[in-house]
């Protein structure tokens, strides 16, 4: 995932400019806490701050009298990769259910690619059938080729 954050107004500590934590998205065995030391990016309005989606990231605190910090954030997300947050399980099957179809879809119940074994997520979702009704064992595919091989060779 990548994001991306225009300052619309100028980002400083003051109005609680963007916290980051450089290199922090290669800790893949850490969770984020609270004392790790921040690097706060001040941006004159129109600057562009872009950053891998894994790095943990924060808005800081607006401590001026009367000063707005506002933004345009983006994320950017290729269906096929996945995503920072993993929001199929994260979020119960249950609510998921409940959720109009365009939720479900923006949540990552897209059909894409070969779905889950050529079924809509969707419908899976709601029947709980996760494999194919013409879906065979891999021995039964082996047998049927051993009987051929057999049949062949007398032959
Ligand atoms: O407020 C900010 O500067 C960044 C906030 C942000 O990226 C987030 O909450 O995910």
């Amino acid at each position: 995932m990548c994001n991306a954050l225009i300052a619309l107004d100028d980002f400083d500590i003051e109005n609680g400019a963007t916290h980051i934590v450089p290199y922090s998205h290669r800790w893949h065995d850490r969770r984020p806490d609270q004392s790790v030391k921040t690097l706060q990016v001040e941006m004159k309005s129109g600057t562009m701050l872009m950053w891998e989606g894994g790095l943990w990231h924060g808005g800081g605190a607006n401590v001026s009298e009367d000063r707005e910090r506002l933004g345009f954030f983006m994320s950017h997300q290729v269906a096929y990769l996945r995503p920072q947050e993993i929001q199929l399980v994260s979020v119960p099957r249950e609510v998921v259910r409940e959720m109009p179809e365009q939720m479900q879809r923006l949540l990552g119940y897209h059909r894409f690619g070969l779905g889950v074994d050529s079924r809509d997520p969707i419908d899976v979702i709601n029947d709980e059938i996760y494999v194919h009704e013409t879906s065979r064992l891999a021995e039964d595919w082996y047998a049927d080729y051993r009987n051929e091989a057999d049949q062949t060779a007398r032959t």
